[in-house]
């Protein structure tokens, strides 16, 4: 098994994560998604993360791959399902679509070409309100250590390293005081990036 990534990935961070939290050791190599053509044999989207299995099969995208990995860890990433798993999944949506925001609006910023900025601004206003949403989730208590938690601490951890200057803690306490026990897990340290 091989999981094809790139250090600066938030997705591919989460699915890192996921193995770490499961204690399965995940062999990686890494793949630039903008310029590798031959990621396309492994995701025809040539995204990363993608898993290649033993047998050559491959699993994408991190959803399907934190999925993957829980059910071969034995689980425990996911509650059973019920509100927790439903909140939990929220949770993971509300994160993924920061990070999707977040990579569509630096892809727009760094263009040589034209530059689009009412993709910008709207790429920024939902992480706006992704941010406040995930604060309201952190403020209504956030627990243990889950896929749901998983994919905000890598969220945050990404707009660190991408947007600095957008100081999200700013107005945002819970989160921000979440962030600083989640950022301790062996999990997310193993995993850190410093900016290039
Ligand atoms: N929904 C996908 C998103 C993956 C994604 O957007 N990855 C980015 C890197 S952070 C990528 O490979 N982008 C290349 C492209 O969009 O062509 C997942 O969860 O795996």
């Amino acid at each position: 098994m091989k999981l094809l990534y790139s250090p600066m990935s938030p997705f591919a961070r989460k699915v890192r994560v996921c193995a770490h939290e499961l204690g399965i050791a995940l062999p990686v190599a890494f793949v630039d998604p903008w310029t590798d053509e031959a990621l396309r044999g492994a995701n025809p989207l040539a995204k990363v993360p993608a898993l290649v299995l033993a047998d050559g099969a491959p699993l994408y995208d991190s959803r399907v791959i934190c999925q993957y990995l829980d059910h071969l860890g034995g689980g425990g990433l996911y509650p059973a399902p019920g509100a927790a798993l439903w909140r939990a999944l929220r949770l993971e949506a509300l994160a993924d679509g920061i990070c999707d925001a977040a990579v569509r609006r630096r892809m727009e910023t760094i263009r040589q070409d034209v530059r689009h900025d009412d993709v910008i601004v709207r790429q920024a206003l939902a992480m706006t309100a992704g941010l406040d949403a995930l604060e309201a989730e952190a403020a209504a208590g956030l627990t243990g250590f889950g896929i749901g938690e998983i994919a905000a601490a890598c969220a945050v951890g990404y707009l660190d390293l991408r947007f600095p200057d957008d100081r999200w803690r700013d107005g945002r306490p819970a989160l921000a005081a979440w962030s600083e026990t989640a950022a301790a897990r062996p999990s997310m340290a193993a995993t850190v990036v410093s900016p290039a």
